[in-house]
């Protein structure tokens, strides 16, 4: 940590629930963060950062920062706190604890997700806590799951193509990606390609940022991306643009798929997906003839019913024209299954009744988990997320936090929406303000986070929250004691080939670590399935009773699979993240909002004149759920029937206290229990008096 006034530079690593996990130079003077910038030789980041982070000393010195334990004082939600000290804080939620596991540990619910992505400041120490506890287990669910059961079925786990090799790709799909906010340094790389001659096209309900800049744009019906790819792969077939090679060897099931794909001709496919019959010829046709052929597929298509079955019919494709054989062909949604993670960091041996696991609760239901669990979750401990902000449905999860018989602790930066329902709030550090050691899901590079400055006031870290928590509830365990250092270390089997011997000392003199992973990781099989092929069959599933293949199915809201409703509220809703939020991180930083403007809703000029809705009107979009008040963008990127409101404003800066979660639903997609926040219908009308 710097002392000195002569400015200094220290690595860091972006900790965001971000693809690029981008390697920063943090420059110190004089004890303070002057100055947040890319790692010009980190090969991805390559001298870069979003905008967000490249402001990230606002959001360091945010006057609003916590800096001291809050204990409430005001009512549930309310926001009223007075300042306690560290000793009354930890004493108090210890004494809670021990009380309410004394009668059933099960009754206490641990709820996070990826505020930051590090192995130390994420569960690391955390989950040892609560799994010396004996907590309820959290399904982390809410953002990638289904899409990595997609993969899992079909590739074998959360793997595909390194990102660097995109620059050499001469076809790249855009699937469900607005990559230029979502995903900046692969946007980068695929322009690379593009300058080499490679064509781009978007597969999107939106004509977003990335669509627009593409070559060609497929504006499909949300949720509808199973029946593409399937209809994709029927033209494959017919007009023989397969690798009968590469089936043959390296994949299993195809006679299966094959009689699969033939119930999706391109006049169905059209019909379903809302496009015309020649676009699903041409994007199958330029896909079964441009080599190398890549896909960046990513979440915002894994957001409805049907969300691992699309995932796995998309990433079926590579395999069946041999994409696979070149390093610059095949597809990428995921690659955090390269990292050698050593199971044994989490400690799930310190469970009272090992290996006999607690109840599980999905975190994407989280709204009916605080109201209907039995027995109840009596004590919430949030940290890394704001699940009050960014959980569907957001009706139900207030009344769960609001209810007066929970005891609710939140780790925090800021008093989002999620702290105003706390007993009681702890102030938690910001990454140039401790240590950790990131893996990522969208590179191939192991990212050390060194502290650059001293915590703000008392902030400390999770780390050391949990430990000093474990302390004063007499857990002794030596693995409750660790260091952040240590925990770091025993994040990664360090012996695993990939590592190439290097050590966490390694990572941390150099900022970064590649790991050693084959060019074309899968030009010859070699997939991490049982039967070490792409298997377009899965006979696990198939043991669940499950359909083995890929297949399309309906969401669950739509006309078509349910009438009555769609008939009520037309509009389909989709949510995808805002270029200057990180999901509702950033929402106040002052700078990053004034690029949002406010709350908007992109409609069709169809929809919104049939309605009486004019450009900037204030409206106000709604269902059985719940509705929000945004202001009303007019035009044609989106399509006709859909609706779009960047996510995720907190509920308290927006008009009338509520963001678009007020109107998504619990219900869970297909496999993995993810969330399905773009499968919603909706009704929107002219917000009248009062909306601000
Ligand atoms: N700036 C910024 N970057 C982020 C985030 C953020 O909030 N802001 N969030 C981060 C997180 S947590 C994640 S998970 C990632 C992933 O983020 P994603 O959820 O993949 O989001 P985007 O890449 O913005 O793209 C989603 C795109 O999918 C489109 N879409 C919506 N429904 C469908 C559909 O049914 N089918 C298809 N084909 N497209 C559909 C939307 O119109 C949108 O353009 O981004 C990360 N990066
Ligand atoms: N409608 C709709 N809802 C969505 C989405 C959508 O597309 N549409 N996207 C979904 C997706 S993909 C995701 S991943 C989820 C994400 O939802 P969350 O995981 O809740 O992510 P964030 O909203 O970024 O909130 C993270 C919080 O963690 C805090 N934090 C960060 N670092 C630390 C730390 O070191 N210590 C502590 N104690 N706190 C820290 C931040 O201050 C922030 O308030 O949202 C989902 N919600
Ligand atoms: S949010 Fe993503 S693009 Fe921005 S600095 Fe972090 S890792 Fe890089
Ligand atoms: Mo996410």
């Amino acid at each position: 940590m710097s002392q000195s006034t002569a400015p200094q530079i220290v690595r860091g690593a972006c900790p965001h629930d971000c693809p690029d996990t981008c390697a920063l130079l943090v420059t110190v003077a004089g004890g303070v963060v002057t100055r947040v910038a890319g790692d010009p030789d980190h090969p991805t980041t390559r001298g870069t950062l979003c905008t967000k982070v490249a402001r990230y000393p606002e959001r360091l010195y945010h006057p609003d920062r916590l800096t001291v334990p809050l204990r409430r004082v005001g009512a549930k939600g309310e926001g009223r706190f007075e300042p306690i000290s560290w000793d009354e804080a930890l004493d108090a939620v210890a004494a809670r604890l021990s009380a309410i596991a004394a009668r059933d540990p099960q009754r206490i619910l641990p709820y996070s997700y990826a505020g930051t992505m590090g192995f130390v400041q994420g569960e690391g120490m955390a989950s040892r806590f609560f799994h010396r506890l004996g907590a309820s287990l959290l399904e982390r669910t809410i953002c990638s799951s289904a899409g990595m059961a997609g993969l899992s079925h079909t590739l074998g786990g959360s793997v595909g193509m390194d990102v660097e090799r995109f620059a050499d790709s001469r076809l790249i799909l855009i699937w469900g990606s607005n990559s230029i906010t979502s995903n900046l340094h692969f946007w980068s790389l695929a322009q690379q390609a593009r300058r080499n001659g490679a064509r781009l096209i978007a597969i999107d309900p939106y004509r977003s940022d990335t669509a627009q800049k593409c070559d060609a744009h497929v504006a499909l019906r949300p949720g509808t991306d199973a029946a593409l790819a399937l209809g994709m792969m029927n033209v494959l077939i017919e007009r023989g643009l397969l690798d009968d090679d590469y089936i043959a060897r390296y994949t299993f099931g195809f006679g299966a798929l094959r009689e699969r794909a033939a119930t999706y001709p391109s006049h169905r496919v059209a019909a379903i997906c809302g496009i015309s019959e020649q676009e699903v010829i041409d994007l199958a046709l330029a896909y079964g003839t441009t080599k190398p052929a890549a896909i960046r597929l990513n979440y915002g298509l894994a957001r409805t019913r049907g969300a691992a079955n699309a995932v796995r019919a998309i990433v079926s494709l590579p395999a069946l024209v041999g994409a696979w054989r070149d390093p610059a062909g095949g597809a990428l949604l995921s690659v955090s299954s390269n990292f050698p993670v050593d199971k044994t960091l989490t400690r799930a041996d310190l469970l009272p009744d090992w290996p006999m696991q607690p109840r599980s609760v999905n975190m994407s239901a989280i709204g009916d988990a605080l109201l209907a669990a039995d027995p109840p979750v009596e004590a919430l401990v949030v940290y890394n997320s704001n699940p009050v902000a960014v959980a569907p449905d957001s009706e139900r999860v207030i009344r769960g936090f609001a209810r007066e018989d929970l005891f609710t602790v939140v780790l925090e930066h800021f008093l989002t929406d999620t702290a105003d329902y706390a007993d009681i709030v702890l102030p938690a550090t910001m990454q140039p303000e401790h240590f950790d050691l990131h893996k990522t899901y969208g590179h191939l590079y192991l990212v050390a986070n060194e502290p650059a400055v001293s915590p703000a006031g008392e902030a400390r870290p999770n780390s050391a929250i949990f430990r000093d928590l474990a302390a004063r509830m007499g857990f002794d365990d030596p693995a409750l004691r660790a260091s952040d250092e240590e925990i770091a270390a025993a994040a990664i089997d360090w012996s695993d080939p990939r590592l190439g011997g290097a050590t966490l000392a390694d990572v941390r003199r150099n900022g970064w670590l590649r790991l050693a992973i084959a060019a074309a990781p899968f030009a010859e099989g070699g997939f991490p399935t049982a039967s070490g092929r792409c298997e377009f069959v899965s006979e696990r599933l198939a043991a669940e009773g499950l359909d083995p293949l890929p297949d399309y199915l309906e969401p669950y809201e739509s006309a078509a699979a349910n009438p009555e409703l769609a008939r009520r509220y037309p509009l389909s809703f989709i949510s995808p993240p805002a270029r200057h939020f990180l999901n509702s991180t950033f929402v106040n930083v002052a700078s990053l909002a004034e690029r949002e403007r406010e709350p908007e809703c992109v409609i069709h000029p169809a929809d919104a004149a049939a309605r009486g809705i004019a450009e900037g009107a204030m409206v106000r979009a709604f269902n059985d759920r719940g509705s929000f008040v945004a202001r009303a963008r007019v035009g044609d990127r989106i399509r006709p029937g859909v609706v779009l409101g960047w996510g995720v404003w907190w509920h308290k800066l927006s008009p009338r206290g509520r963001n678009v979660n007020a109107v998504t639903g619990q219900a869970l997609t297909d496999l993995g229990g993810g969330p399905t926040f773009y499968d919603c219908l909706v009704e929107v009308e002219l917000a009248g008096n009062g909306a601000r």
